[in-house]
């Protein structure tokens, strides 16, 4: 192998038409030469990042080709399923090392030599900078591609801001980039993004390509002027990107970027570009989510589990097709399962099939689902009020009561239908898994998958390692809920394992707020404005009030006197204010709207009476501090019991099943960052 320009293969050695031996441009990027076209290959697992080595090396191909006679174009392909995963996110804790990715991208789209890019799969942030820098773009049919830096708190700093409405137009752009998403290529190909897709061998097509532009004007994406569109429709784009952004700057930024195309030259636009990038990079939002982004890959890695296979699933059994049960149906479906639900009556079998293609048709009717695939999705689906419909059930999910009695006696009657190595899972939120697997023959079989309602939107799943489980079955039990487009968190067994053990202790800190003198209307309202979507009262209202009543009945007996405990909502429980459902919970509720209500005052007036407490001013800032460190206490309690594998999972819980603001990291980050704070520099 000979080294790409600098000390390595000179011009002499190519020869048109004559593959030549492969050419290493640098640790990562290597080229060959074939019918007059370089193929510059990225070889920088997992995803080909576009690292310090990838910047050089494609340089160097760049170089090269334009000192090369011989070489009359340029094909750039990645290897593995990425064409380029983006920027090196690791690398933006450090200051930005050269060459940098708009420095690269210039080079490509100034060559003066055709280069095309062949995109073999996810092209996403820098590698589609890079893509969009191309003079053509044929990309596999599996292709994936997309702008997503807005969810690491910052805004394309490689010139997608100016090169993507160069091509889609600004409405597409303000889209595409606010919302971060990614599209197939088909799509990209109808956004104008990329020229074709590929029909066979992509590289040789690109190789195809790429000679047919030798000789031609090329088309360079920074050269192109942004297609008019009336301002209205680029008005409502904006507006629904900023409607999304809950006290996040990079979604405007990235809006007031792409705008500022249509009538800024190209070069000030990339220079106010960069200079927001950079400025963002550096923001605590930005740092914060680039935590969650590898916080979530960390989840993923499981003590114990390194050399374990999931058992194959392909039908998923399911019994109860309530609210809960129908939305785990929904998801299976949606993943590919063939699903069995089983309910008790047949009316009941039949309102859950019904709840089920309600689901499915809402997704059809708001254009996520086709009806065709919604038809697919529904035939793999039965319901039925007999146990044996599982006899053939991979995993057996139940979502029946919440009833020890009701639970245990349904395992011990699943064991005597479904295969030995068939996976129950029981989706119980606050029972002991534990008394539940004692129940059958086989505990280890026995898992906890905790779904968080609506179950066929919220990403969370807890996957609860009983002390029994199997590693295998726990292996079977993350797989599924990865199929279902979950977010598993793996924790041990406790009374409402992580996430309610923490929204409890956030909840009670609510309570003392209050105690101490702030209305429950300023803690909900402090906290939201924060960045949680509801704050804990207006969240009791919600759930019921009479559930955590029910839960505190059940442990006052062993409660510790000592413990700091606060009536109120006992107190309203008393007076049958349970809530949202009743119309009266902490809030009024007026035509479904939420206010609040003097007869609470009152209630809280006593309650305080009665212990003697003066109330007193509680501002905003001490209602969020206290609120936060309280979940970090409860999770810092998690993590010593072993519950919680690393407080990077706390987090995760609470931002996907509890709404945090997964651009402030969550409580355990905040508590960190806190503390890091206050150490001496
Ligand atoms: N940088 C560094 N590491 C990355 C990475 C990246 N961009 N993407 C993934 N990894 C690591 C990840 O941490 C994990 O590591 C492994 O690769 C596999 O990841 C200038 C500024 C590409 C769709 O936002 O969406 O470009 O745990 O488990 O499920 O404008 O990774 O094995 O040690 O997710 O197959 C924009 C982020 C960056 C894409 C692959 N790009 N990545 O999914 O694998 S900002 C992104 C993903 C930017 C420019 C801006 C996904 C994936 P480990 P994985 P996957």
């Amino acid at each position: 192998m000979s080294e790409g320009m600098g000390d390595g293969t000179s011009e002499s050695s190519i020869v048109p038409g004559r593959p030549i031996e492969r050419l290493a441009f640098s640790a990562t990027v290597f080229g060959e030469v074939d019918q007059g076209v370089l193929l510059v290959t990225i070889d920088n697992p997992p995803v080909n990042a576009a690292a310090t080595s990838v910047r050089a090396g494609l340089l160097a191909a760049i170089g090269m080709t334009i000192a090369a006679p011989a070489i009359l174009a340029i094909v750039i392909a990645g290897t593995g399923k990425s064409f380029v995963g983006g920027a090196d996110i690791r690398e933006f804790d450090a200051p930005p090392a050269p060459p940098l990715l708009p420095d690269v991208v210039a080079e490509i789209e100034a060559c003066s030599k055709p280069v095309v890019a062949a995109i073999n799969g996810v092209a996403l942030g820098g590698g589609l900078e890079l893509a969009l820098a191309c003079h053509a773009r044929i990309a596999a049919p599996k292709a994936k591609l997309g702008l997503p830096e807005v969810k690491l708190g910052v805004v394309p700093g490689a010139g997608g801001t100016q090169r993507l409405p160069r091509l889609t137009g600004i409405v597409a752009a303000i889209d595409l980039i606010g919302s971060g998403r990614i599209v197939d290529a088909g799509a990209a190909q109808t956004f104008g993004i990329v020229d074709r897709l590929s029909a066979g061998d992509l590289v040789d097509e690109a190789r195809e390509l790429a000679l047919a532009l030798v000789g031609s004007p090329l088309r360079r994406t920074g050269g192109l002027s942004v297609p008019p569109e009336p301002v209205p429709a680029v008005e409502a784009a904006e507006a629904k990107v900023l409607a999304r952004s809950r006290g996040q700057s990079a979604l405007a930024a990235a809006v007031r970027l792409v705008r500022a195309a249509a009538e800024t030259p190209l070069a000030d636009a990339l220079a106010e570009e960069r200079r927001t990038f950079l400025a963002l990079r550096a923001s605590p939002e930005a740092a914060a989510l680039r935590y969650v982004f590898f916080a979530e890959r960390a989840a993923g890695k499981v003590d114990g589990l390194d050399d374990v296979a999931a058992l194959p699933v392909s039908t998923v059994g399911i019994v109860g097709l309530g609210l809960m049960g129908a939305g785990i149906a929904v998801a299976a479906l949606e993943a590919g399962f063939t699903v069995v639900g089983v309910e008790s009556t047949a009316p009941a079998a039949e309102a859950g099939r019904i709840r089920i293609a309600g689901l499915i048709d809402r997704a059809v009717k708001s254009g996520r689902l086709s009806a065709a695939d919604g038809a697919v999705r529904l035939a793999r689906l039965t319901t039925t009020t007999e146990l044996v419909g599982l006899a053939d059930a991979d995993i057996v999910i139940e979502a029946v009561f919440d009833d020890l009695e009701v639970k245990t006696q349904l395992f011990q009657s699943l064991q005597g239908v479904v295969r030995p190595n068939a996976v129950l899972a029981t989706n119980t939120s606050y029972l002991d898994p534990d008394g539940i697997a004692a129940a059958v023959d086989r505990p280890e079989q026995v898992v906890g998958l905790h779904f968080f309602s609506p179950a066929n939107v919220m990403r969370l799943a807890e996957v609860v390692r009983c002390a029994k489980t199997s590693p295998t079955v726990l292996a079977t039990a993350l797989s599924v809920a990865r199929a279902m487009g979950k977010l598993p968190i793996v924790c041990g067994v406790t009374e409402g394992f992580i996430g309610n053990r923490v929204f409890s202790a956030y909840r009670r800190a609510g309570e003392f707020l209050v105690e101490d003198g702030a209305s429950p209307y300023d803690v909900d309202a402090a906290i939201e404005a924060f960045g949680l979507a509801m704050g804990p009262f207006a969240v009791s209202d919600l759930a019921g009030l009479e559930i955590a009543w029910a839960r505190r009945k059940r442990q006052a007996a062993t409660r510790d006197p000592a413990e700091r405990y606060v009536d109120f909502a006992d107190r309203l429980c008393e007076a049958g204010r349970f809530g949202q459902k009743v119309g009266r919970g902490w809030y009024a509720y007026v035509d479904g709207k939420r206010q609040p209500d003097p007869e609470v005052d009152q209630v809280v007036a006593a309650a305080r009476a009665a212990k003697g407490i003066v109330p007193r001013a509680v501002a905003a800032e001490e209602i969020v501090e206290r609120l936060v460190a309280a979940m970090a206490e409860e999770g810092e309690k998690l993590l010593a019991a072993g519950i919680a594998a690393r407080s990077s999972d706390i987090d995760l819980v609470m931002i996907n099943g509890y709404g945090f603001p997964a651009h402030k990291g969550g409580p355990m980050f905040i508590a960190e960052q806190t503390r890091k704070a206050a150490r001496p520099t």
